[in-house]
């Protein structure tokens, strides 16, 4: 029977059987452990049932990918949840995360949400950083737990899908599952309170049933992106998804100083946004200083 592993605390694994439409614990079988096979939240497992409410995990499929933090397999969609105030949405960040999901080969949905806080004279602003992300590809959903603005399209993108939200601590991502999921029952809180605080201590990763078919996943906002300690300069240029279009003359063309640069020349024809090609100088630098630190 197949199975579908829901939650993964320690030593602890539940999981989802469609077949009976209930959750059993699992238990690892000897060869599983012995070969190292590591078992994931958004795993589809083999199971055998040993008891009313165990049963042996016999194998493990084939991952379509593999999220790490937190882990999680097999994800459809990250929805990337920046917040437009408190804390103020910062295009770095957001570039530091979609680098991340063109990493993982996921496909990402920005959320702009807290828009019940952009003030008047912010909306064309607000409306300028939307189309920008929109004209490389990405959709881009604007949102307000506190009018309920884009809460319906949210429902559509989640619809069906295995989705993890993330995003800077604060910007509201467990108010948005509290706001679609019922019985989501996440913990929120003000952004002041939060920061600070040792709050990554519980490592339990879960999927939560969305009424509307699919998983969901919240994760614990971070204070930073820490993109330099896994990307290195080589790969930067490969996660800027616009910049593929263009064929430099160097194949490993940084577009910083070489000769024969087009994305530097799509950058002079306002083809490729200034902001992301900013961004990318400044990932570039923090990496760089990353990796001499580490030659050392
Ligand atoms: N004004 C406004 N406040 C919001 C909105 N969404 C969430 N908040 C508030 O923002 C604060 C943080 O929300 P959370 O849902 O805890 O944020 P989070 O992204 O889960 O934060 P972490 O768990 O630390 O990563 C809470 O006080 C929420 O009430 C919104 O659309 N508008
Ligand atoms: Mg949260
Ligand atoms: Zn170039």
């Amino acid at each position: 029977m197949r199975g579908l592993v829901v939650a993964r605390s320690g030593a602890r694994i539940e999981i989802w059987l469609p077949e009976q439409r209930r959750i059993a614990l699992g238990i690892p079988r000897g060869k599983l452990q012995k070969h190292g096979e590591r078992i994931y939240a958004g795993d589809w497992v083999d199971v055998r049932i040993i008891s009313p409410n165990e049963v042996a995990i016999e194998g493990v499929e084939e991952r379509a990918n593999l999220l790490t933090q937190p882990p999680v397999a097999n994800v459809d969609k990250m929805l990337l949840v920046m917040s437009w105030h408190e804390p103020d949405f910062s295009n770095l960040v957001l570039d530091g995360l979609l680098a991340q999901a063109e990493f993982l080969n996921l496909a990402a949905t920005i959320v702009i949400n807290k828009v019940d806080l952009a003030l008047k004279r912010e909306l064309p602003r607000l409306e300028r950083w939307g189309k920008l992300y929109e004209s490389l590809g990405y959709p881009v959903l604007k949102a307000s737990i506190k009018t309920g603005d884009g809460l319906s399209q949210l429902r559509e993108v989640m619809r069906g899908n295995l989705v993890v939200l993330a995003g800077p601590s604060g910007s509201g991502k467990s108010s948005i599952l509290n706001a679609l999921i019922p019985g989501a029952k996440l913990r929120t809180g003000e952004v002041s309170e939060k920061l600070g605080r040792g709050r990554h201590s519980t490592t339990e990763v879960r999927l939560l049933p969305n009424p509307n078919g699919g998983w969901v996943v919240d994760t614990p906002g971070f204070q930073r992106v820490d993109l330099p300690s896994w990307v290195n300069t080589d790969t930067l240029p490969k996660l800027y998804r616009e910049f593929t279009n263009y064929q430099c003359e160097f194949n490993n063309c940084t577009h910083t100083v070489e000769p024969g640069c087009a994305v530097k020349e799509a950058l002079k024809h306002g083809e490729i946004p200034k902001e992301r090609y900013q961004t990318y100088l400044f990932w570039r630098d923090a990496i760089r200083r990353v990796e001499r630190e580490r030659k050392k």
